[in-house]
């Protein structure tokens, strides 16, 4: 299938999310919804994404998990009105250790009853994606919802090239996430509780895909929620020499590996034609 039909079925399937859902769904339930942006070196757009996230129909609170960035996103931030702390270790890349110490501030520190996970340095993010994962958690009474879009055709080369391809072998029965290294991540506490007791859970930039991998592994649903077009700054740094993702997609790749060893799934490359 191709990836515009996949996105148009996912479309359909997602279109009952839409604004009056929402608003049933906010006077229906008391929840506490806390939103986490991990930074590294954001302050360009750091101001408007929390400005955005504030403004969701769920009122969450905003956790910023700094990298101990060198310009001024830590200060934006607090100004801002988020909650900003730094990430414990000083290992980078650290994504993976920022998202579990907000999820450690968001859980258990201020008792969210869900936590969601955006990227900083989206330039055309609006409130309606947060509306939408919370409302798809809640509607679809899924474990975890997690946002697609539709991305560039040079952008995204890791999830292209990497995690996909890599599932396809190792995990066939995931290969039809869209964006298996979505930063756009939505669950209930509960499900946050039981990954953050799993050990060995990657530091750098495997945790997307071991929180995807993780989650199926131990029976819980995800469900992809279509979130429109996706602009993002990181892409200016890589656009023109793609080699710059090249930590990245070694992370993504032994956390792969090592999964698929975790679940006795290396006999499928025998599968593979080469
Ligand atoms: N705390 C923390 N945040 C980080 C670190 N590395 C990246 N981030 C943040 O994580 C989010 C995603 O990083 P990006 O560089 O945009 O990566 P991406 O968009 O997922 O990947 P691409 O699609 O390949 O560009 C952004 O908000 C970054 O600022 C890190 O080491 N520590
Ligand atoms: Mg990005």
């Amino acid at each position: 299938m191709s990836d515009m039909v996949a996105s148009q079925n996912i479309m359909n399937m997602t279109t009952h999310s839409d604004n009056d859902d929402i608003s049933d769904i906010v006077t229906g339930y008391d929840l506490k919804v806390v939103t986490i942006f991990p930074t590294k070196n954001e302050e360009s757009t750091i101001e408007n994404v929390i400005h955005v996230a504030s403004t969701s129909k769920f009122n969450p609170e905003v956790i910023v998990v700094d990298a101990y960035s060198s310009d001024s996103t830590a200060d934006l931030a607090t100004k801002a009105g988020a909650t900003v702390i730094q990430q414990p270790e000083h290992v980078f890349p650290g994504k993976g250790n920022a998202m579990k110490a907000g999820l450690r501030e968001a859980v258990r520190n201020r008792a969210a009853d869900i936590a969601l996970f955006l990227d900083a340095d989206i330039s055309n993010l609006t409130s309606e994606w947060i509306d939408k994962l919370v409302a798809a958690l809640i509607q679809n009474n899924c474990d975890m919802s997690r946002g697609f879009y539709q991305r560039q055709p040079r952008d995204a080369a890791v999830t292209k090239l990497i995690a996909r391809p890599m599932l396809n072998i190792f995990f066939p029965e995931l290969s039809h996430f869209e964006q298996p290294l979505s930063g756009e991540v939505c669950a209930r506490r509960q499900m946050w509780e039981r990954l953050l007791e799993v050990q060995g859970s990657p530091d750098g930039w495997g945790i997307d895909i071991w929180f995807l991998i993780e989650t199926a592994m131990r029976g819980y649903h995800s469900k992809e929620v279509f979130l429109g077009s996706k602009n993002h700054t990181s892409y200016e740094d890589y656009k023109e020499d793609v080699a710059k993702l090249g930590k990245m997609a070694e992370q993504v790749e032994i956390t792969i590996i090592r999964e698929a060893i975790k679940y006795g799934r290396l006999h499928l490359q025998g599968n593979v034609s080469v």
